[in-house]
């Protein structure tokens, strides 16, 4: 449990840099076992849905359910969102070894720009399943760029964007210069605001890069329009109260591992 003093200077560095990273959640014992878990799907799913194509699993299989709402991260999202938080999707983010796929990577952009909410505010919490470094891709940020409201995302002229419709913010629109890499043992964390400017590049070794992007929202969100998948979502409350009511209330897929 954080002190006030660190509660505080987080809340500072989220206001001002946009993200919070190197949140130790899982034990290396514990993300290893999550890890074998996400093997066994990779094997049955293929790695080419594995992929970005693995998307709100957390209805179907519960070790997506127990990552995405496991104490510590929770204790993170509600540090900067507030009480109440609704479970809006996840998926996984797996990038191969450019040599066994192509140089897949993930192009500079702001989550909430084609996620359909209103107000446009959201937070991710990317868990790493591996060990994510320079060399494998790990995410990359822009501190302070959330302050500066959605900028105009184009389509990016690379092949091997991740993204859902190939979205990117040119790379002139904003300064790259301060790009801080985010560097995470498997069992890490890091959190970033939807509007922070983030991507990825190709993985350039030999070894697998995957991480979990768990996506929140304030009760006080709706979604106006459909996402850029043409879907809407089905958010699930887990911590706090839902007042508003603007989402169908969607039932906890598995029981809380403490039986509540
Ligand atoms: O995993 C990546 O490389 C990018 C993650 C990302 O864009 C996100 O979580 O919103």
């Amino acid at each position: 449990m954080p002190t006030t003093t660190l509660q505080r200077s987080w809340s500072e560095l989220w206001q001002s840099q946009g993200y919070l990273t190197g949140l130790k959640v899982f034990p290396e014992s514990e993300i290893k076992d999550y890890r074998s878990q996400f093997d066994a799907l990779e094997a049955d799913q293929g790695r080419s849905k594995a992929e970005i194509g693995l998307n709100n699993l957390h209805f179907t299989h519960e070790f997506v359910w127990r990552l995405s709402t496991h104490p510590p991260v929770l204790e993170a999202i509600r540090s900067v969102l507030g009480p109440d938080v609704l479970l809006l999707g996840n998926h996984f983010f797996c990038k191969y070894p450019s040599e066994s796929r192509g140089d897949k990577f993930v192009a500079w952009h702001q989550d909430v720009t084609y996620w359909g909410l209103e107000p446009p505010r959201a937070v991710t919490a990317w868990l790493a399943i591996d060990d994510v470094d320079v060399d494998n891709g790990c995410m990359r940020v822009v501190p302070g760029s959330h302050r500066h409201g959605i900028l105009t995302h184009g389509t990016s002229a690379m092949a091997g964007n991740l993204l859902s419709i190939n979205q990117e913010i040119p790379e002139e629109s904003f300064d790259s210069s301060q790009t801080v890499d985010l560097v995470l043992k498997a069992g890490q964390m890091s959190v970033h605001d939807g509007m922070l400017i983030h991507g990825s590049n190709p993985n350039r070794s030999g070894r697998r890069r995957c991480g979990l992007a768990i996506r929140f929202i304030s009760p006080r969100v709706r979604q106006v329009r459909a996402n850029s998948l043409g879907r809407h979502y089905r958010p699930v409350l887990v911590c706090g109260r839902d007042e508003y009511g603007h989402f169908p209330r969607n039932p906890v897929p598995f029981q809380q591992a403490d039986g509540n």
